[in-house]
């Protein structure tokens, strides 16, 4: 069971401007003052907390991150600019660690939190800063310093945004694995799955989310039948229910009675289950005898009002619509 996203990013705050070694040049003045200016600070790497992000994919794409330099300091007393500072966005609930010892640095834990996690490089001083009554023509300066670097490793907690729930059988397992990185076993008899399995979508590059893959319900589950119901606490804080309906199972024909029964059950765990928006699922759709039963279906449970998609998963049909169609409730 993996419930934890993790992500390795190298960082590389900028190095500081040098400071400039320059005199005064004018008309008429022979030997003019030191006027090298300073150079400018090095940007910071930070780390920012954004609502919204739930997963670290964003950082699988993108694993280096640099600041940018200060500017050297030049003649006339001339500052050189700061170095652009960078911000990368991560998920509230991150942990960042220093890659190679494991030491924490910082635990981001609420909305717009942001750390300096690599300080940019301090600034050179010019040889203007250098003169002193007995040092009226310093030729000193400072070179600025390198900006931090380090690699950090990020862990995430994961947390279900999106429930699969279903008889045994009704391929939530197949589902998961045809949308996500997650792999739980599959097979042929009820109760494959024992435990919950979390897996991350990729919609883009932007947006991502979890899902639960939970174990199959059954009538009188409440009361310990089957797996039972105690695993419904891994999606009692997810915002979308998929309800997942194969229509060619044969203990249950009849899909708005499948339906009705799961929905008791989760009730009897938690009647706010029954108030998360849901879809429809109606899986394995390459099977003929379920392409002549769908569109009676789904207009069945269109009268009451619900949102019904059909998939097949070896065909992959209908599964990127499903999974925008829940991006959207998301967001
Ligand atoms: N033809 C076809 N078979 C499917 C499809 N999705 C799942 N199956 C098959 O249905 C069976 C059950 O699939 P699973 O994904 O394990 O079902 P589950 O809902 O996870 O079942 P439990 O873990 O027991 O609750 C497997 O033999 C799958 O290969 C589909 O879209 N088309
Ligand atoms: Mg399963």
């Amino acid at each position: 069971m993996k419930f934890i996203d993790e992500a390795i990013i190298e960082i590389k705050a900028g190095d500081g401007g040098d400071g400039c070694l320059s005199f005064r040049r004018e008309k008429y003045v022979p030997r003019g003052g030191p006027d090298g200016g300073d150079g400018g600070d090095g940007g910071d790497c930070i780390l920012k907390a954004k609502q919204g992000l739930t997963t670290l994919m964003d950082l699988k794409f993108r694993k280096h991150f640099e600041a940018g330099r200060g500017a050297n300091g030049e003649g006339q007393k001339m500052f050189g600019a700061q170095g652009k500072d960078v911000t990368i966005h991560i998920p509230i609930g991150t942990i960042v660690k220093n890659a190679k010892t494991g030491k924490i640095l910082a635990d981001i834990s609420k909305e717009g939190q942001e750390v300096i996690i690599a300080k940019g490089g301090r600034r050179g001083r010019g040889n203007a800063r250098f003169a002193s009554s007995t040092n009226q023509a310093p030729r000193t300066f400072e070179k600025g310093e390198p900006g931090e670097e380090l690699r950090i490793r990020l862990e995430l907690k994961l947390l279900a945004d999106v429930g699969l729930v279903g008889f045994p059988n009704a391929g939530k397992s197949t589902l998961i694995s045809s949308i996500s990185n997650a792999r739980p076993k599959i097979a042929g008899y009820p109760f494959t799955t024992k435990v919950p399995h979390l897996g991350v979508v990729q919609v883009d590059r932007e947006k991502s989310f979890v899902v639960a893959d939970i174990p199959g319900l059954i009538e009188g589950a409440h009361q310990g039948a089957g797996m039972g119901i105690q695993f419904l606490k891994h999606i009692e804080r997810t915002k979308v229910l998929l309800h997942l309906i194969d229509l060619t199972d044969p203990e249950h024909p009849d899909p708005l009675k499948s339906y009705k029964v799961i929905c008791d059950e989760m009730k009897s765990f938690s009647p706010d289950l029954l108030k998360k928006p849901e879809i429809i699922v109606l899986t394995k759709m390459d099977l003929p005898e379920v392409r002549e039963m769908r569109s009676k279906v789904e207009n069945l449970f269109k009268k009451k009002g619900k949102k019904v998609f059909a998939i097949s998963a070896p065909n992959r049909e209908g599964l990127e619509a499903l999974v925008k169609e829940v991006a959207q409730r998301l967001t």
